[in-house]
């Protein structure tokens, strides 16, 4: 289990490796784990301790965390020095004239203290700013079926991260949201990134990917205005990590490119349970080639085992106040809990005719290729199962570039990607002031680097040797260049005919079709769902003609029927034929719909069990072994902290109070019998208040005996709750068993509920919470 095992004083710390005087001499200073060269000296290992390289075949997925640990510091045990190794004998009173007089300059550690302190914080990313991220690794399935086109994965690349099983190549992963600043909440309606570092023995690859498939511009040089339109307004700054504004809504009613996006962006998938629960799109197509140089269509996709799971927009406004770290949380909390999270990662592929025949250009960001025309095939999985030590060092400091990828992955003409593959090297410099970026220890590839690039802010690497420059005698013309046929990198060799233009391709007019596809292939739940969040964000714009252009102009080109019910909402005069532009077509992609990716499986769910003093001690300890062997993550709540008695004597303690508690921050709300705890909590507001939430976020709610009462005094419209001799009950995710007798039935009905996630059959306008 990697580093995680280990307490921090078996670590090798930098401080350690000098710690003992006695034995310093000069040869000690290189062991002093500097974020070093990688691949310095004939020996590969450098003689820096834990930094060993990666050597052809031998990557594995520990070696990422091998690699780190060369630089990790830990206290533990160790004297507070100051950053150039003197022994401090004070560090809370600086150094004065007299017991009561000025700070003297001469007080080093003082300056350098409050130096480093002023100088803390870098400028955050001006997307894309509020992230969590983890680390693993990606292995490739052994024959991963291609369907009839494609035999074998090494038919269509010669990347060797995706075709090798026996290679686990480290990964880190940084999700986030797009609009926020570093502080923002982390449950607003958003795109969520999805970038995935590759630590390749060829090299870095970042697969810098978003949670939808297609994006809302179909030229980088829009970007800015896309980004400036959706940020904070410049004059006061509001709102924050919100699209909800004028500027936002005033931009996109101009554009009708955006449309499909805007779909997505309305859709549950703008508000991700979890990142866990969270499908990845590589967006743009890219291109794979083979050993022949041979080229073929890609789309990435990551598939998430555990389901592709929304929150209701209620839900997120509450978890702003009262969880508002919930989806950074809750990855770094199941992942330190000991889930490992994986994801499937699948590729459509398609080549150059094929994609002729699309109705659709694949060069444009703002389609997708439907998978009901090329179907998803799994190539790979990808685990995560480590979180970083260090927010900054690692998740803060890890910077991605589409540009980074290795031979065997290429790119393709789509201009939205074209101009990314500048953004990125170039915010970097930003952030980092230095074109050094890349030799921060998270950055820092597995593979060897040598090359004749120097100097610059904050270099770490010591180049030996007089030559950097090439061609050169004096050093060999070391490093030398490599063939393709060994593996040097050769851009895809496409034929390229015709003139200079500054336009926007013809293939890239239609707006719609794929918008309608998408709201097509919608439940009804999900629909209004859809409808509902366009009242919220344009209910929130305030000049009525930015309104009138969204519902007539895009809209109804995408359905009459959607833009009528948006129009009622916020005012607007419903169209009364539908838009010109409106497809004719009735098509659906069932693998849109969340609805379509709900796996059997109840793994890290959240569960609450409500309960006070004389709670029935059967219900409580069976219920819990029944969620914990089906993986999820059990809580028991009460008024207060601290330990409960069950009606037979049992004990169990109260992992969180009402005051911190919320029925938001969970997947589901069980109430135990035992008729003195069912008492005391149907005498307090919040548990009423907590199931009432729980139904009206459509979550599964259950009770067994007397705990069926708390549920009918919180009265839950349309819902049949069991009544003696009933046995286990079920109604729209409400499970009820009056007189628990069959605990197992209820149990796995309850589990079954719970696998779900939603239940959007209730009508829960009228529950008062
Ligand atoms: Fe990004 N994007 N982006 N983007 N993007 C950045 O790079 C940019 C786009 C995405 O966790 C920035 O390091 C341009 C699409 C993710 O560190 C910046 C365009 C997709 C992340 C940038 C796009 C993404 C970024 C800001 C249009 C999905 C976070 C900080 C041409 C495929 C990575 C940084 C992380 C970050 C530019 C569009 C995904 C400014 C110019 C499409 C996941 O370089």
């Amino acid at each position: 289990e990697e580093h995680s095992g280990e307490t921090p004083s078996e670590q090798s710390t930098n401080a350690e490796s000098v710690d003992d005087e006695a034995e310093l001499d000069s040869s000690d200073a290189q062991e002093t784990p500097q974020p070093r060269a990688d691949g310095a000296g004939e020996d590969g290992g450098g003689g820096q301790p834990g930094t060993s390289d990666a050597h052809e075949g031998e990557l594995d997925e520990t070696s990422k965390d091998e690699q780190l640990e060369g630089v990790r510091e830990n206290p533990s045990g160790e004297e507070l020095t100051t950053d150039h190794g003197v022994k401090v004998s004070d560090t809370d009173n600086s150094l004065k004239a007299i017991e009561r007089g000025p700070t003297l300059m001469e007080d080093f550690h003082f300056r350098e203290k409050m130096t480093q302190f002023d100088h803390e914080s870098i400028p955050e990313r001006v997307v894309h700013a509020r992230g969590t991220g983890a680390h693993g690794y990606y292995q490739p399935y052994e024959d991963p079926d291609l369907g009839d086109e494609y035999d074998e994965i090494a038919d269509v690349t010669k990347a060797k991260v995706l075709t090798n099983p026996d290679q686990k190549t480290p990964v880190f992963t940084r999700f986030s949201t797009v609009v926020g600043s570093r502080g923002s909440s982390d449950t607003v309606r958003d795109v969520r990134g999805f970038a995935t570092k590759f630590y390749t023995e060829d090299g870095n690859w970042d697969l810098v990917g978003n949670n939808m498939p297609p994006f809302f511009i179909q030229d980088a040089m829009e970007f800015p205005d896309l980004v400036h339109a959706i940020k904070p307004e410049p004059d006061n700054a509001i709102p924050q990590a919100s699209a909800a504004h004028d500027t936002f809504w005033d931009f996109a009613s101009l554009k009708p490119e955006i449309t499909h996006m805007i779909m997505w962006v309305l859709s549950g998938r703008a508000l991700p349970r979890a990142y866990r629960m969270m499908q990845g799109f590589g967006v743009h197509t890219f291109r794979l080639i083979n050993d022949d140089g041979e080229s073929v269509f890609v789309k990435f996709h990551w598939t998430p085992k555990l389901g592709t799971h929304q929150l209701v927009w209620d839900e997120t406004t509450k978890l702003w106040g009262k969880d508002s770290d919930f989806n950074r949380k809750g990855l770094y909390d199941v992942i330190e809990e000991g889930y490992d999270l994986e994801w499937e990662l699948g590729v459509q592929l398609f080549d150059e005719e094929r994609a002729e025949e699309f109705d659709f250009d694949i060069l444009d960001p703002t389609k997708i290729v439907p998978e009901t025309e090329v179907p998803v095939r799994p190539i790979g999985k990808m685990v995560l199962n480590e979180t970083p030590d260090n927010f900054f060092a690692e998740t803060e400091q890890v910077a991605f570039h589409p540009g980074n990828v290795v031979p065997g992955i290429d790119f393709s003409n789509d201009p939205l990607l074209q101009g990314r593959l500048f953004s990125y090297q170039d915010t970097q410099l930003n952030r980092f002031g230095s074109a050094n970026w890349d030799e921060i220890p998270i950055n820092r590839p597995l593979a060897e680097r040598h090359n004749n690039q120097r100097a610059g802010f904050m270099r770490q690497e010591i180049n030996e040797g007089k030559v950097s420059y090439k061609p050169n005698s004096i050093g060999d013309d070391d490093p030398q260049e490599v063939p393709e046929e060994e593996g040097g990198y050769e851009h895809y060799n496409e034929k390229i005919d015709g003139k200079k233009i500054r336009n926007r391709s013809e293939s890239f007019q239609e707006h719609f079709d794929q918008a309608r596809l998408f709201w097509n292939s919608m439940s009804e739940p999900e629909k209004q769902n859809i409808v509902d969040a366009a009242h919220f964000e344009l209910g929130k714009v305030d000049r009525m003609e930015i309104r009138e252009r969204m519902v007539y102009d895009l809209f109804n080109n995408v359905d009459h029927e959607f833009a009528t019910r948006v129009a009622e909402g916020i005012g607007v005069e419903p169209p009364d034929s539908p838009g010109d532009e409106m497809p004719d077509h009735d098509r659906e992609d069932p693998s849109l719909s969340m609805e379509n990716r709900t796996p059997d499986t109840i793994e890290t769910r959240k569960i609450a069990i409500l309960l006070d003093d004389g709670f029935e001690d059967d219900h409580v300890s069976e219920l819990e072994s029944a969620l914990e062997d089906e993986g999820a993550r059990v809580k028991i709540i009460s008024k207060y902290l601290g330990e409960k008695s069950g009606a037979n004597g049992e004990t169990v303690d109260a992992d969180q109070h009402h005051v911190a508690a919320a029925s938001v921050s969970f997947d589901a709300v069980v109430v135990p019998g035992g008729s003195e705890s069912v008492d005391t909590l149907t005498q307090q507001g919040d548990p009423k208040h907590f199931v009432a939430e729980a139904f009206k976020h459509y979550k599964p709610i259950a009770a067994l005996g007397e705990g069926t009462e708390l549920l009918e005094e919180v009265e839950l419209p349309d819902i049949d709750i069991a009544s003696d001799g009933d046995g286990t009950v079920t109604s729209e995710g409400v499970v009820t068993s009056r007189d628990g007798s069959d605990l197992d039935a209820f149990a796995e009905a309850f589990v079954d509920a719970i696998a779900q996630h939603r239940h959007w059959g209730r009508s829960p306008a009228e529950v008062p919470a």
